[in-house]
């Protein structure tokens, strides 16, 4: 199992087996084992037993690329549309994918009234209100702005939601935690518009409005717009997809989804939010006082163990690598700890560069697995000193009738037959 390592490297650092997470970075860590073989073929001798994708010329150019067929069954995973038509979502894997950014096609999505097919010669955007000068902006003016990139993570305000049922629910990490995903998105900084536009002393607020049947609105403080916003074009070096928000959308980072309004059409700036449904009956919490948390918008930070996770299963005694996403919507990820023995101990995780704000983060921790049944958590510490907290004190807290924002500590339990199910500890 381990080559140039001392037995004093390979103690574990805390209960249950983890190893010292400086280890990944040392050579001789030998994780999954991989067959040896005897053979020695010359890279020109045919050998009868050769595969036959080596014997013959492959398959053509193509002009836009796909994955491999092998791949099919990594697929967003859609939920139960709820009335009216086009009102749900859909999850990303989460537990298939590796690295920090999410495909784009695997993007989760979260549409009110379906995906809207927008010509983008005929969209405008809008920018009115408590302005000097209304403007309206077509999709190829907005192409000449100005642009910057950014690593975001986009999070439903409901995702995890599940976690506040009484049971813990046994589903793949991605259909219960993947309404969130990370993408490179590029477009206008939203203050060189509303710059542009010149903004009224008295405003506060921002109504922003999507092109969707339904026209999906949000009010936002200005301030923040003006601060980080943009409106993106692209996702991952192409143009967004329709599914997110083709040909345009509001990002806003490190809100809860639903700031980021997709097929943006309208800005009306003014100096009140508007108080609708979507921000008031939804999207607002109800504690156990009674009272509403109402315009929560940041999302906290979280971190999830993607692998080993449930649906996955592990192969007897050996070491492994834990594998997790964390991120905050108040900025970096400072450390993720990790615990195999139910939350006594804790070591601290590796993060793999880039550590970015209000981005995912990759964490690896090196695992010396006994084959005992172990109870594995992750816990996040971002960079304002915000710890992810533990179920019971999320539950204390925001009692049982809240729906939202749900970024509670979570378990997975390994029983002895390496087989993975969600539990709360
Ligand atoms: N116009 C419009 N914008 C929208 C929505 C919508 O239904 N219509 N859904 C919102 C919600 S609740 C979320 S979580 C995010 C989801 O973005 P995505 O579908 O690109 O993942 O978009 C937000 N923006
Ligand atoms: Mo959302």
């Amino acid at each position: 199992m381990a080559r140039n390592l001392s037995e004093n490297d390979l103690k574990p650092v805390a209960g249950g087996g983890l190893l010292d997470r400086r280890l990944l970075l040392k050579s001789g860590l030998v994780l999954a084992t991989a067959q040896s073989v005897s053979t020695s073929v010359g890279a020109d001798e045919v050998d009868p037993s050769d595969p036959p994708w080596q014997r013959k010329t492959g398959g053509p150019f193509t002009t836009y690329g796909t994955p491999s067929p092998f791949e099919k069954y990594v697929i967003r995973n859609i939920g139960g549309n709820r009335t009216p038509a086009g009102d749900g979502v859909s999850w990303t894997p989460l537990e298939d994918l590796e690295g920090i950014i999410t495909p784009s096609g695997l993007h989760f999505e979260r549409h009110h009234d379906g995906v809207p097919a927008i010509d983008p010669a005929l969209h405008r955007l809008v920018i009115h209100g408590l302005v000097r000068q209304p403007l309206e902006f077509t999709v190829e003016s907005l192409l000449r702005y100005p642009m910057q990139s950014r690593f975001l993570f986009i999070e439903c305000g409901g995702n995890s939601n599940a976690g506040w049922h009484e049971e813990p629910i046994q589903r793949p990490v991605g259909a219960f935690h993947g309404l969130v995903s990370c993408s490179e998105w590029t477009g206008v900084p939203l203050a060189i518009l509303l710059n542009e536009a010149g903004i009224d002393a008295g405003a506060s607020w921002v109504i922003a409005e999507g092109a969707d049947a339904g026209l999906l609105n949000v009010s936002l403080p200005l301030s923040k717009l003006v601060d980080d916003a943009m409106v993106a074009l692209y996702q991952n070096g192409e143009r967004i997809r329709p599914e997110n928000g083709y040909p345009l959308r509001l990002i806003v980072p490190g809100w809860e989804g639903i700031t980021s309004v997709k097929w943006l059409r309208r800005l009306h700036v003014t100096d009140t939010p508007s108080m609708t449904r979507n921000e008031t009956a939804k999207y607002t919490e109800l504690l156990p006082s009674g009272k509403a948390r109402m315009f929560t918008f940041v999302m906290d930070a979280k971190s999830l163990i993607t692998s080993p996770s449930p649906g996955q299963k592990m192969y007897g005694a050996d070491t492994y690598e834990i594998r997790g996403l964390a991120w905050s919507g108040r900025g970096r990820i400072a450390k993720v700890d990790v615990s195999a023995d139910g939350g006594k101990s804790w070591a601290e995780a590796h993060l793999q560069d880039p550590v970015l704000p209000q981005c995912f983060t990759r964490f690896r921790m090196p695992w010396a697995w006994n084959g005992k049944p172990a109870v594995l958590k992750s816990r996040a510490t971002d960079e304002t000193g915000y710890v992810q907290p533990e179920r019971e004190v999320l539950v204390k807290e925001r009692g049982r009738d809240g729906y939202f924002h749900y970024n509670a500590i979570v378990s997975w339990a390994v029983d002895e037959d390496g087989e993975i199910t969600h539990v709360y500890a």
